[in-house]
Protein backbone atom coordinates (compact mmCIF):
# COMPACT_ATOMS: atom_id res chain seq x y z
CA UNK A 1 0.00 0.00 0.00
CA UNK A 2 1.45 3.22 -1.46
CA UNK A 3 0.23 5.25 1.35
CA UNK A 4 1.51 3.43 4.26
CA UNK A 5 5.27 4.37 2.77
CA UNK A 6 6.85 7.44 3.94
CA UNK A 7 7.30 9.20 0.35
CA UNK A 8 10.51 10.08 1.25
CA UNK A 9 12.43 10.28 4.53
CA UNK A 10 13.61 13.82 5.85
CA UNK A 11 16.86 13.88 7.94
CA UNK A 12 15.95 16.11 11.37
CA UNK A 13 19.06 18.99 11.47
CA UNK A 14 21.71 18.87 14.31
CA UNK A 15 21.01 21.10 17.11
CA UNK A 16 22.61 22.61 20.30
CA UNK A 17 22.02 21.90 24.11
CA UNK A 18 23.45 23.93 27.08
CA UNK A 19 26.61 24.46 25.47
CA UNK A 20 28.24 25.37 29.09
CA UNK A 21 26.80 22.26 30.60
CA UNK A 22 27.43 19.93 27.38
CA UNK A 23 31.43 21.02 27.17
CA UNK A 24 32.53 18.71 29.50
CA UNK A 25 36.60 19.68 28.93
CA UNK A 26 35.64 23.67 29.98
CA UNK A 27 33.88 22.35 32.62
CA UNK A 28 36.99 20.01 34.42
CA UNK A 29 38.82 23.21 33.66
CA UNK A 30 37.05 25.85 35.48
CA UNK A 31 36.42 23.30 38.29
CA UNK A 32 39.83 22.31 39.21
CA UNK A 33 41.37 26.38 37.95
CA UNK A 34 39.03 28.38 40.20
CA UNK A 35 38.74 28.59 43.53
CA UNK A 36 35.21 26.98 44.70
CA UNK A 37 33.31 30.35 46.11
CA UNK A 38 34.28 32.24 42.92
CA UNK A 39 33.24 29.29 40.85
CA UNK A 40 29.92 29.03 42.47
CA UNK A 41 29.44 33.07 41.74
CA UNK A 42 30.12 32.89 38.26
CA UNK A 43 28.20 29.70 37.44
CA UNK A 44 25.23 30.75 36.95
CA UNK A 45 26.12 33.63 34.34
CA UNK A 46 28.22 30.52 32.46
CA UNK A 47 24.68 28.32 32.56
CA UNK A 48 22.76 31.50 31.35
CA UNK A 49 25.75 32.01 28.64
CA UNK A 50 25.65 28.62 27.46
CA UNK A 51 21.82 28.57 26.86
CA UNK A 52 21.32 31.41 25.27
CA UNK A 53 24.32 30.22 23.05
CA UNK A 54 22.71 27.23 22.26
CA UNK A 55 19.35 28.48 21.72
CA UNK A 56 18.32 31.66 20.98
CA UNK A 57 21.34 33.32 20.21
CA UNK A 58 22.42 29.78 17.41
CA UNK A 59 19.18 30.30 16.11
CA UNK A 60 18.97 33.76 15.39
CA UNK A 61 22.50 32.98 14.12
CA UNK A 62 20.92 30.89 11.37
CA UNK A 63 18.39 33.02 10.73
CA UNK A 64 20.89 35.74 10.18
CA UNK A 65 22.84 33.14 7.79
CA UNK A 66 22.27 35.25 4.46
CA UNK A 67 22.81 38.70 5.59
CA UNK A 68 26.09 40.68 5.18
CA UNK A 69 27.15 44.45 6.52
CA UNK A 70 26.36 46.98 3.89
CA UNK A 71 27.89 50.28 2.49
CA UNK A 72 26.30 52.78 1.31
CA UNK A 73 28.90 55.47 0.19
CA UNK A 74 26.29 58.50 -1.39
CA UNK A 75 23.30 59.85 -0.46
CA UNK A 76 20.49 59.77 -3.39
CA UNK A 77 20.95 63.55 -3.28
CA UNK A 78 25.06 63.38 -3.84
CA UNK A 79 26.23 63.51 -0.19
CA UNK A 80 28.81 61.15 0.43
CA UNK A 81 28.24 59.34 3.66
CA UNK A 82 30.21 56.53 3.53
CA UNK A 83 27.70 54.40 6.43
CA UNK A 84 28.13 50.60 7.40
CA UNK A 85 24.92 49.02 8.07
CA UNK A 86 25.17 45.80 10.63
CA UNK A 87 23.73 42.54 10.25
CA UNK A 88 20.55 41.87 12.89
CA UNK A 89 22.78 39.69 15.25
CA UNK A 90 25.63 41.87 14.99
CA UNK A 91 23.01 45.42 15.96
CA UNK A 92 22.39 43.29 19.20
CA UNK A 93 25.53 41.16 20.09
CA UNK A 94 27.06 44.42 21.09
CA UNK A 95 24.75 45.01 23.48
CA UNK A 96 25.27 41.15 25.16
CA UNK A 97 28.80 41.28 25.32
CA UNK A 98 28.99 44.85 27.05
CA UNK A 99 25.97 43.17 29.38
CA UNK A 100 28.36 40.12 29.95
CA UNK A 101 31.42 42.18 30.51
CA UNK A 102 33.28 40.14 27.68
CA UNK A 103 35.86 43.02 28.34
CA UNK A 104 35.22 44.70 31.48
CA UNK A 105 35.43 41.34 33.41
CA UNK A 106 39.20 41.21 32.78
CA UNK A 107 40.00 44.12 34.28
CA UNK A 108 37.91 43.49 37.19
CA UNK A 109 40.10 44.02 40.16
CA UNK A 110 37.83 41.64 42.44
CA UNK A 111 38.47 38.64 40.41
CA UNK A 112 42.57 38.94 41.06
CA UNK A 113 44.95 36.57 38.76
CA UNK A 114 41.38 34.87 37.95
CA UNK A 115 39.79 37.60 35.90
CA UNK A 116 41.08 36.55 32.61
CA UNK A 117 39.79 32.51 33.12
CA UNK A 118 36.36 34.04 33.71
CA UNK A 119 36.43 36.86 31.44
CA UNK A 120 37.49 33.88 28.54
CA UNK A 121 35.30 31.44 29.81
CA UNK A 122 32.58 33.53 29.42
CA UNK A 123 33.37 34.54 25.85
CA UNK A 124 34.14 30.69 25.01
CA UNK A 125 30.37 30.53 25.30
CA UNK A 126 29.31 33.82 23.19
CA UNK A 127 31.95 33.62 20.07
CA UNK A 128 30.53 30.73 18.33
CA UNK A 129 27.28 31.77 18.11
CA UNK A 130 27.88 35.74 17.15
CA UNK A 131 29.62 35.58 14.16
CA UNK A 132 32.97 36.55 14.56
CA UNK A 133 31.92 40.06 17.20
CA UNK A 134 34.91 38.71 18.78
CA UNK A 135 37.30 40.32 16.48
CA UNK A 136 36.15 43.85 17.60
CA UNK A 137 35.89 42.63 21.47
CA UNK A 138 39.38 41.13 20.74
CA UNK A 139 41.04 44.69 19.35
CA UNK A 140 38.76 46.30 22.20
CA UNK A 141 40.60 43.94 24.74
CA UNK A 142 43.98 45.03 23.48
CA UNK A 143 43.15 48.87 23.59
CA UNK A 144 42.26 48.54 27.03
CA UNK A 145 45.32 47.10 27.42
CA UNK A 146 47.01 49.69 26.01
CA UNK A 147 45.55 52.88 27.23
CA UNK A 148 45.44 50.89 31.14
CA UNK A 149 49.58 50.72 30.77
CA UNK A 150 50.58 53.79 28.48
CA UNK A 151 50.57 56.60 31.07
CA UNK A 152 48.42 58.97 28.72
CA UNK A 153 45.72 59.93 31.17
CA UNK A 154 43.87 62.27 29.03
CA UNK A 155 43.02 59.20 26.64
CA UNK A 156 43.02 56.71 29.15
CA UNK A 157 40.02 58.54 31.16
CA UNK A 158 38.39 59.86 27.96
CA UNK A 159 38.24 56.07 26.33
CA UNK A 160 38.53 53.36 29.39
CA UNK A 161 34.77 54.11 30.91
CA UNK A 162 33.79 53.24 27.25
CA UNK A 163 35.43 50.20 25.93
CA UNK A 164 34.91 49.01 29.81
CA UNK A 165 31.39 49.52 29.68
CA UNK A 166 28.83 47.14 31.02
CA UNK A 167 26.53 48.88 29.32
CA UNK A 168 25.58 48.59 24.94
CA UNK A 169 24.75 52.05 24.40
CA UNK A 170 27.82 53.17 26.60
CA UNK A 171 29.79 50.39 25.57
CA UNK A 172 32.43 51.48 22.97
CA UNK A 173 34.94 49.08 20.18
CA UNK A 174 37.91 49.16 18.71
CA UNK A 175 39.53 48.76 15.58
CA UNK A 176 43.59 48.09 15.00
CA UNK A 177 44.23 49.69 11.81
CA UNK A 178 47.59 48.47 10.64
CA UNK A 179 47.60 46.77 7.33
CA UNK A 180 48.57 48.66 4.20
CA UNK A 181 48.89 48.05 0.50
CA UNK A 182 52.55 46.80 1.26
CA UNK A 183 51.88 44.61 3.88
CA UNK A 184 49.79 42.81 6.72
CA UNK A 185 52.91 41.35 8.12
CA UNK A 186 55.84 43.39 7.52
CA UNK A 187 54.56 46.69 8.54
CA UNK A 188 57.73 48.52 9.11
CA UNK A 189 56.88 50.55 5.64
CA UNK A 190 53.60 51.78 6.64
CA UNK A 191 53.19 54.88 4.00
CA UNK A 192 50.50 56.84 6.15
CA UNK A 193 51.83 59.81 7.62
CA UNK A 194 51.42 62.02 10.62
CA UNK A 195 51.36 66.03 10.66
CA UNK A 196 50.41 68.47 12.81
CA UNK A 197 48.21 71.51 11.91
CA UNK A 198 48.44 75.26 12.41
CA UNK A 199 46.65 74.01 15.90
CA UNK A 200 49.33 71.78 16.75
CA UNK A 201 46.62 68.64 16.14
CA UNK A 202 48.12 65.38 14.44
CA UNK A 203 46.31 64.71 11.42
CA UNK A 204 46.67 61.24 9.75
CA UNK A 205 47.13 60.88 5.38
CA UNK A 206 47.13 57.23 4.08
CA UNK A 207 45.33 54.09 2.84
CA UNK A 208 44.48 51.78 5.72
CA UNK A 209 44.00 48.63 3.05
CA UNK A 210 42.26 46.30 5.75
CA UNK A 211 40.41 47.38 8.60
CA UNK A 212 38.67 45.00 10.57
CA UNK A 213 35.15 46.00 12.33
CA UNK A 214 35.07 49.49 10.54
CA UNK A 215 32.20 50.60 12.62
CA UNK A 216 33.99 50.73 15.79
CA UNK A 217 33.89 53.99 17.85
CA UNK A 218 37.58 54.35 18.02
CA UNK A 219 40.90 52.87 16.61
CA UNK A 220 44.70 52.40 17.66
CA UNK A 221 46.30 52.85 14.26
CA UNK A 222 50.07 53.03 13.10
CA UNK A 223 51.73 56.26 11.40
CA UNK A 224 55.02 57.90 10.64
CA UNK A 225 55.18 61.57 12.13
CA UNK A 226 56.96 63.67 9.61
CA UNK A 227 60.47 63.72 9.76
CA UNK A 228 60.76 60.18 11.29
CA UNK A 229 63.19 58.04 9.82
CA UNK A 230 62.18 54.99 7.73
CA UNK A 231 61.51 51.66 9.31
CA UNK A 232 59.26 50.08 11.86
CA UNK A 233 61.30 52.58 14.35
CA UNK A 234 59.99 55.72 13.17
CA UNK A 235 55.92 54.69 13.34
CA UNK A 236 54.45 55.91 15.93
CA UNK A 237 51.30 54.39 17.92
CA UNK A 238 48.14 57.07 17.08
CA UNK A 239 44.55 56.90 18.65
CA UNK A 240 41.73 57.90 16.64
CA UNK A 241 38.00 58.05 16.68
CA UNK A 242 36.68 58.34 13.38
CA UNK A 243 33.40 60.20 13.94
CA UNK A 244 32.66 63.58 14.94
CA UNK A 245 30.35 64.18 17.85
CA UNK A 246 27.39 64.22 15.12
CA UNK A 247 28.08 60.68 13.51
CA UNK A 248 30.30 62.26 10.86
CA UNK A 249 32.99 60.43 9.36
CA UNK A 250 36.22 62.60 10.67
CA UNK A 251 37.84 63.15 7.24
CA UNK A 252 37.50 58.96 6.44
CA UNK A 253 36.35 57.55 3.47
CA UNK A 254 35.31 53.69 3.34
CA UNK A 255 36.72 52.93 -0.11
CA UNK A 256 35.16 49.03 -0.08
CA UNK A 257 33.92 46.56 2.59
CA UNK A 258 36.68 43.37 1.36
CA UNK A 259 35.27 40.96 -0.25
CA UNK A 260 36.17 38.17 1.89
CA UNK A 261 36.49 34.15 1.90
CA UNK A 262 34.63 34.13 5.10
CA UNK A 263 34.13 36.00 8.62
CA UNK A 264 31.54 37.92 6.04
CA UNK A 265 29.34 39.20 8.80
CA UNK A 266 32.60 41.46 9.96
CA UNK A 267 32.39 44.84 7.78
CA UNK A 268 35.97 44.79 7.48
CA UNK A 269 37.16 48.06 5.12
CA UNK A 270 39.31 49.81 2.85
CA UNK A 271 39.92 53.45 4.43
CA UNK A 272 41.12 56.50 2.60
CA UNK A 273 42.64 58.75 5.66
CA UNK A 274 42.46 61.98 4.24
CA UNK A 275 43.64 64.56 7.27
CA UNK A 276 41.97 62.29 10.33
CA UNK A 277 42.51 64.41 13.99
CA UNK A 278 44.41 61.92 15.70
CA UNK A 279 46.35 61.60 19.19
CA UNK A 280 49.98 60.40 19.94
CA UNK A 281 49.37 57.20 22.44
CA UNK A 282 52.56 56.55 23.83
CA UNK A 283 55.72 59.11 22.36
CA UNK A 284 56.39 59.49 18.57
CA UNK A 285 58.31 56.26 17.94
CA UNK A 286 58.27 52.72 18.40
CA UNK A 287 55.17 52.29 17.36
CA UNK A 288 55.33 48.57 16.90
CA UNK A 289 56.71 48.32 20.19
CA UNK A 290 53.71 50.30 21.60
CA UNK A 291 50.79 48.10 19.76
CA UNK A 292 52.51 45.06 20.81
CA UNK A 293 50.31 44.09 23.49
CA UNK A 294 47.28 44.35 21.35
CA UNK A 295 48.84 41.90 18.87
CA UNK A 296 49.10 39.82 21.74
CA UNK A 297 45.83 39.99 23.07
CA UNK A 298 44.10 39.59 19.66
CA UNK A 299 45.75 36.78 19.01
CA UNK A 300 44.85 35.40 22.93
CA UNK A 301 41.53 35.85 21.42
CA UNK A 302 42.66 34.09 18.36
CA UNK A 303 43.48 30.83 20.30
CA UNK A 304 40.26 30.89 22.45
CA UNK A 305 38.29 31.11 19.13
CA UNK A 306 39.89 28.14 17.46
CA UNK A 307 38.96 26.60 20.41
CA UNK A 308 35.68 27.51 20.35
CA UNK A 309 35.15 26.61 16.68
CA UNK A 310 36.64 23.46 16.84
CA UNK A 311 34.04 22.71 19.92
CA UNK A 312 30.88 23.95 17.55
CA UNK A 313 31.76 21.69 15.05
CA UNK A 314 32.00 19.01 17.34
CA UNK A 315 29.17 19.80 19.35
CA UNK A 316 27.10 19.82 15.92
CA UNK A 317 29.44 16.47 14.54
CA UNK A 318 27.93 14.73 17.67
CA UNK A 319 24.36 16.03 17.83
CA UNK A 320 24.20 14.15 13.70
CA UNK A 321 26.19 11.52 14.84
CA UNK A 322 23.40 10.26 17.49
CA UNK A 323 20.49 10.98 14.91
CA UNK A 324 22.24 9.97 11.68
CA UNK A 325 21.58 6.42 10.78
CA UNK A 326 23.39 4.22 7.89
CA UNK A 327 23.93 0.80 7.38
CA UNK A 328 21.78 0.01 9.57
CA UNK A 329 22.73 1.85 12.57
CA UNK A 330 23.42 5.41 13.88
CA UNK A 331 26.52 6.61 12.86
CA UNK A 332 27.78 7.08 16.49
CA UNK A 333 27.24 3.43 17.40
CA UNK A 334 29.76 3.04 14.42
CA UNK A 335 33.31 1.99 15.98
CA UNK A 336 35.30 4.08 12.59
CA UNK A 337 32.86 7.45 13.14
CA UNK A 338 33.17 7.26 16.76
CA UNK A 339 37.04 7.14 16.77
CA UNK A 340 36.51 10.00 14.25
CA UNK A 341 34.88 12.04 16.59
CA UNK A 342 37.12 10.78 19.63
CA UNK A 343 40.46 12.30 17.84
CA UNK A 344 38.57 15.38 17.05
CA UNK A 345 37.62 15.48 20.52
CA UNK A 346 41.02 14.79 21.90
CA UNK A 347 42.52 17.52 19.36
CA UNK A 348 39.84 20.25 21.11
CA UNK A 349 40.41 19.19 24.53
CA UNK A 350 44.55 19.43 24.12
CA UNK A 351 44.03 22.77 22.23
CA UNK A 352 41.59 24.14 24.90
CA UNK A 353 44.09 23.13 27.73
CA UNK A 354 46.75 24.92 26.06
CA UNK A 355 44.64 27.95 25.02
CA UNK A 356 43.09 28.68 29.04
CA UNK A 357 46.59 27.78 30.35
CA UNK A 358 47.82 30.87 28.43
CA UNK A 359 44.89 32.88 29.94
CA UNK A 360 45.63 31.53 33.32
CA UNK A 361 49.30 32.71 32.51
CA UNK A 362 47.86 36.14 31.56
CA UNK A 363 45.98 36.42 34.40
CA UNK A 364 48.89 35.86 36.71
CA UNK A 365 51.39 38.11 34.76
CA UNK A 366 48.70 40.80 35.13
CA UNK A 367 47.80 40.54 38.39
CA UNK A 368 51.73 40.42 39.65
CA UNK A 369 50.79 37.18 41.09
CA UNK A 370 54.12 35.61 42.90
CA UNK A 371 54.52 32.37 40.37
CA UNK A 372 53.67 34.95 36.77
CA UNK A 373 55.95 34.41 34.42
CA UNK A 374 55.93 37.64 31.84
CA UNK A 375 58.72 35.67 29.76
CA UNK A 376 56.42 32.05 29.68
CA UNK A 377 53.46 34.58 28.72
CA UNK A 378 55.47 35.72 25.82
CA UNK A 379 56.48 32.53 24.55
CA UNK A 380 53.82 30.86 24.74
CA UNK A 381 50.99 33.41 22.74
CA UNK A 382 52.52 32.78 19.20
CA UNK A 383 52.68 29.38 19.77
CA UNK A 384 49.65 28.70 21.25
CA UNK A 385 48.30 30.92 18.71
CA UNK A 386 49.38 29.42 15.75
CA UNK A 387 48.94 25.74 16.28
CA UNK A 388 44.97 26.25 17.42
CA UNK A 389 44.44 28.37 13.99
CA UNK A 390 45.95 25.33 12.12
CA UNK A 391 44.23 23.07 14.48
CA UNK A 392 40.94 24.67 13.98
CA UNK A 393 41.24 24.69 10.23
CA UNK A 394 41.75 20.79 10.05
CA UNK A 395 38.61 20.11 13.15
CA UNK A 396 36.81 22.83 10.86
CA UNK A 397 37.20 20.39 7.55
CA UNK A 398 36.73 16.80 9.27
CA UNK A 399 33.53 18.41 10.92
CA UNK A 400 32.04 18.81 7.42
CA UNK A 401 33.27 15.51 6.28
CA UNK A 402 30.77 14.15 9.43
CA UNK A 403 28.21 14.88 7.57
CA UNK A 404 29.18 13.66 4.50
CA UNK A 405 27.51 15.98 1.61
CA UNK A 406 25.38 18.11 3.59
CA UNK A 407 28.05 19.31 5.23
CA UNK A 408 29.40 21.36 1.96
CA UNK A 409 25.72 22.42 1.33
CA UNK A 410 25.36 26.02 2.14
CA UNK A 411 21.82 26.31 3.68
CA UNK A 412 23.33 23.66 6.65
CA UNK A 413 25.34 26.62 7.75
CA UNK A 414 28.18 24.09 7.86
CA UNK A 415 30.29 25.27 5.00
CA UNK A 416 30.55 28.59 7.02
CA UNK A 417 32.63 27.45 9.44
CA UNK A 418 35.19 25.83 7.44
CA UNK A 419 35.25 29.38 5.68
CA UNK A 420 35.22 31.37 8.82
CA UNK A 421 37.87 29.30 10.64
CA UNK A 422 40.21 29.47 8.07
CA UNK A 423 40.91 33.48 8.36
CA UNK A 424 42.65 31.92 12.42
CA UNK A 425 45.68 30.89 10.99
CA UNK A 426 46.25 34.08 8.54
CA UNK A 427 45.01 37.46 10.41
CA UNK A 428 46.93 38.44 13.45
CA UNK A 429 49.68 36.79 12.14
CA UNK A 430 50.29 34.06 9.55
CA UNK A 431 51.74 31.04 10.76
CA UNK A 432 55.24 31.73 9.81
CA UNK A 433 54.94 35.23 10.92
CA UNK A 434 54.08 33.72 13.97
CA UNK A 435 56.66 31.23 14.38
CA UNK A 436 59.43 33.93 13.67
CA UNK A 437 57.79 35.93 16.19
CA UNK A 438 58.37 32.94 18.52
CA UNK A 439 61.92 33.08 17.18
CA UNK A 440 62.39 36.85 18.70
CA UNK A 441 60.73 35.87 21.74
CA UNK A 442 63.15 32.94 22.53
CA UNK A 443 66.15 35.14 21.36
CA UNK A 444 65.10 37.61 24.36
CA UNK A 445 64.41 35.17 26.70
CA UNK A 446 65.70 31.92 26.12
CA UNK A 447 63.89 28.64 26.54
CA UNK A 448 63.58 28.46 30.07
CA UNK A 449 61.09 29.58 31.42
CA UNK A 450 58.81 27.62 29.33
CA UNK A 451 61.00 24.10 29.55
CA UNK A 452 61.23 24.72 33.34
CA UNK A 453 57.16 24.78 33.45
CA UNK A 454 56.76 22.28 31.74
CA UNK A 455 59.42 20.22 33.76
CA UNK A 456 57.03 21.22 36.88
CA UNK A 457 53.92 20.16 35.40
CA UNK A 458 55.13 17.30 34.06
CA UNK A 459 56.56 16.63 37.49
CA UNK A 460 52.86 16.12 38.98
CA UNK A 461 52.34 13.22 36.94
CA UNK A 462 52.64 10.69 39.96
CA UNK A 463 49.61 9.15 39.24
CA UNK A 464 50.09 5.20 37.83
CA UNK A 465 47.29 6.18 35.75
CA UNK A 466 49.42 9.04 34.24
CA UNK A 467 52.66 7.02 33.79
CA UNK A 468 52.69 6.61 29.98
CA UNK A 469 51.87 10.71 29.84
CA UNK A 470 54.21 11.17 32.23
CA UNK A 471 56.96 9.10 29.95
CA UNK A 472 55.52 10.72 26.71
CA UNK A 473 56.08 14.32 27.42
CA UNK A 474 59.36 13.72 29.49
CA UNK A 475 60.86 12.38 26.57
CA UNK A 476 59.39 14.70 24.18
CA UNK A 477 60.55 17.85 26.29
CA UNK A 478 64.17 15.84 26.28
CA UNK A 479 64.20 16.82 22.57
CA UNK A 480 63.83 20.35 22.77
CA UNK A 481 67.06 21.81 23.67
CA UNK A 482 68.28 19.62 20.64
CA UNK A 483 65.86 21.41 18.20
CA UNK A 484 67.24 25.04 19.04
CA UNK A 485 70.89 24.47 19.07
CA UNK A 486 71.57 25.24 15.32
CA UNK A 487 72.95 28.67 13.33
CA UNK A 488 70.59 31.01 12.97
CA UNK A 489 69.23 30.44 9.47
CA UNK A 490 68.71 26.87 9.94
CA UNK A 491 66.93 27.71 13.00
CA UNK A 492 64.65 30.00 11.17
CA UNK A 493 63.66 27.43 8.42
CA UNK A 494 62.32 25.44 10.94
CA UNK A 495 60.65 28.13 13.01
CA UNK A 496 57.21 26.42 11.80
CA UNK A 497 57.85 22.81 12.93
CA UNK A 498 59.99 24.24 15.93
CA UNK A 499 56.56 26.14 17.26
CA UNK A 500 54.34 23.49 16.10
CA UNK A 501 56.03 20.82 18.13
CA UNK A 502 56.08 23.24 21.35
CA UNK A 503 52.34 23.69 21.01
CA UNK A 504 51.47 19.95 21.01
CA UNK A 505 54.03 19.75 23.68
CA UNK A 506 52.28 22.65 25.98
CA UNK A 507 48.83 20.99 24.55
CA UNK A 508 49.74 17.30 25.89
CA UNK A 509 51.62 18.78 28.95
CA UNK A 510 48.28 20.56 30.10
CA UNK A 511 45.83 18.36 28.93
CA UNK A 512 47.66 16.10 31.17
CA UNK A 513 47.87 18.13 33.90
CA UNK A 514 43.86 18.17 33.40
CA UNK A 515 43.64 14.57 33.57
CA UNK A 516 45.86 14.38 36.66
CA UNK A 517 43.86 17.12 38.44
CA UNK A 518 40.41 15.67 37.52
CA UNK A 519 41.38 12.09 38.77
CA UNK A 520 40.96 13.23 42.32
CA UNK A 521 37.53 14.03 41.55
CA UNK A 522 37.18 10.63 39.51
CA UNK A 523 36.35 12.47 36.41
CA UNK A 524 37.75 9.91 33.81
CA UNK A 525 37.24 12.03 30.11
CA UNK A 526 40.35 14.74 30.35
CA UNK A 527 42.60 11.13 31.25
CA UNK A 528 41.12 9.37 28.12
CA UNK A 529 41.60 12.43 25.54
CA UNK A 530 45.09 12.78 26.99
CA UNK A 531 46.19 9.37 26.28
CA UNK A 532 44.10 9.62 23.01
CA UNK A 533 45.90 12.84 22.13
CA UNK A 534 49.32 11.10 23.09
CA UNK A 535 48.63 7.57 21.91
CA UNK A 536 47.08 9.16 18.31
CA UNK A 537 47.62 12.56 17.53
CA UNK A 538 50.57 13.59 19.41
CA UNK A 539 53.47 12.83 16.83
CA UNK A 540 56.27 15.24 16.49
CA UNK A 541 57.24 16.94 12.88
CA UNK A 542 61.13 16.41 12.71
CA UNK A 543 63.01 19.25 12.11
CA UNK A 544 65.01 19.70 9.20
CA UNK A 545 68.29 20.54 11.35
CA UNK A 546 70.52 21.00 8.36
CA UNK A 547 68.09 23.51 6.42
CA UNK A 548 68.38 21.04 2.92
CA UNK A 549 64.75 21.29 2.07
CA UNK A 550 65.57 24.81 0.69
CA UNK A 551 66.77 22.74 -2.21
CA UNK A 552 63.71 21.81 -3.73
CA UNK A 553 62.60 25.70 -3.51
CA UNK A 554 65.51 27.15 -5.69
CA UNK A 555 64.67 29.71 -8.33
O1 LIG B 1 44.77 43.98 11.74
C1 LIG B 1 44.36 42.93 11.40
C2 LIG B 1 42.95 42.58 11.44
C3 LIG B 1 42.41 42.82 12.78
C4 LIG B 1 41.52 41.76 13.17
C5 LIG B 1 41.64 41.45 14.62
C6 LIG B 1 41.02 40.15 14.84
C7 LIG B 1 41.31 39.55 16.12
C8 LIG B 1 40.96 38.11 16.07
C9 LIG B 1 40.37 37.63 17.26
C10 LIG B 1 39.56 36.41 17.09
C11 LIG B 1 38.15 36.64 16.74
S1 LIG B 1 45.32 41.70 10.88
C12 LIG B 1 46.94 42.37 10.97
C13 LIG B 1 47.53 42.06 12.24
N1 LIG B 1 48.94 42.28 12.03
C14 LIG B 1 49.82 41.54 12.68
O2 LIG B 1 49.51 40.69 13.45
C15 LIG B 1 51.26 41.86 12.35
C16 LIG B 1 52.00 40.64 11.95
N2 LIG B 1 53.42 40.96 11.91
C17 LIG B 1 54.21 40.83 12.96
O3 LIG B 1 53.78 40.38 14.04
C18 LIG B 1 55.63 41.23 12.77
O4 LIG B 1 56.41 40.32 13.49
C19 LIG B 1 55.90 42.66 13.29
C20 LIG B 1 54.97 43.66 12.61
C21 LIG B 1 55.70 42.79 14.80
C22 LIG B 1 57.35 42.96 12.91
O5 LIG B 1 57.67 44.27 13.19
P1 LIG B 1 59.18 44.79 13.12
O6 LIG B 1 59.18 46.21 13.62
O7 LIG B 1 59.74 44.55 11.80
O8 LIG B 1 59.91 43.83 14.16
P2 LIG B 1 60.87 44.10 15.37
O9 LIG B 1 61.85 45.20 15.06
O10 LIG B 1 61.42 42.78 15.78
O11 LIG B 1 59.91 44.59 16.55
C23 LIG B 1 59.68 45.94 16.89
C24 LIG B 1 59.48 46.01 18.40
C25 LIG B 1 60.56 45.29 19.19
O12 LIG B 1 60.69 45.96 20.43
P3 LIG B 1 61.89 47.00 20.72
O13 LIG B 1 61.58 48.22 19.92
O14 LIG B 1 61.79 47.23 22.18
O15 LIG B 1 63.14 46.31 20.30
C26 LIG B 1 59.93 43.93 19.43
O16 LIG B 1 60.47 43.29 20.56
O17 LIG B 1 58.25 45.38 18.76
C27 LIG B 1 58.49 44.33 19.69
N3 LIG B 1 57.56 43.25 19.40
C28 LIG B 1 56.83 42.62 20.34
N4 LIG B 1 56.76 42.79 21.65
C29 LIG B 1 57.27 42.74 18.19
N5 LIG B 1 56.33 41.78 18.33
C30 LIG B 1 56.05 41.69 19.65
C31 LIG B 1 55.16 40.90 20.41
N6 LIG B 1 54.37 40.01 19.84
N7 LIG B 1 55.14 41.09 21.73
C32 LIG B 1 55.92 42.01 22.33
Amino acid sequence: MADEQPLSFIQSAPELGNEYRDDWLLNAWLETVLPEALLDEQRATFDELGRRSGGEWYRLQQADRVNEPRLTQWTPWGERIDAIELTPLWRQAKHWAAEYGLVATGYEDALGEHARTVQFARAWLFIPSTDFYGCPLAMTDGAARILSDAGNRELAERALPHVLARDGERFWTSGQWMTETMGGSDVSGTETVAEQDGEGRWRLTGRKWFTSAATSEMALTLARPQGNPPGSRGLALFYVEPHDADGRLQNIEILRLKDKLGTRKLPTAELWLNGTPATPVAGLERGVAAIAPMLNLTRTWNAVTACTLMRRGIALATSYARKRRAFGKRLIDQPLHRQTLAAMEADYAAAACATLAMVAEMGRVEHDHGEASPALLRLLTPMVKLGTGRDAVACASETLECFGGAGYVEDTGLPQLLRDVQVLSIWEGTTNVLALDLLRALAAAGIEPWLNTMRKRVDTLDDERTRELHRIASDALEKVPGWLDHRPEVLEANARSIAMNLYRITALVELSGLARRSLDSDLQKPLVAALHFARNRFALAPADTHGTGWALTGE
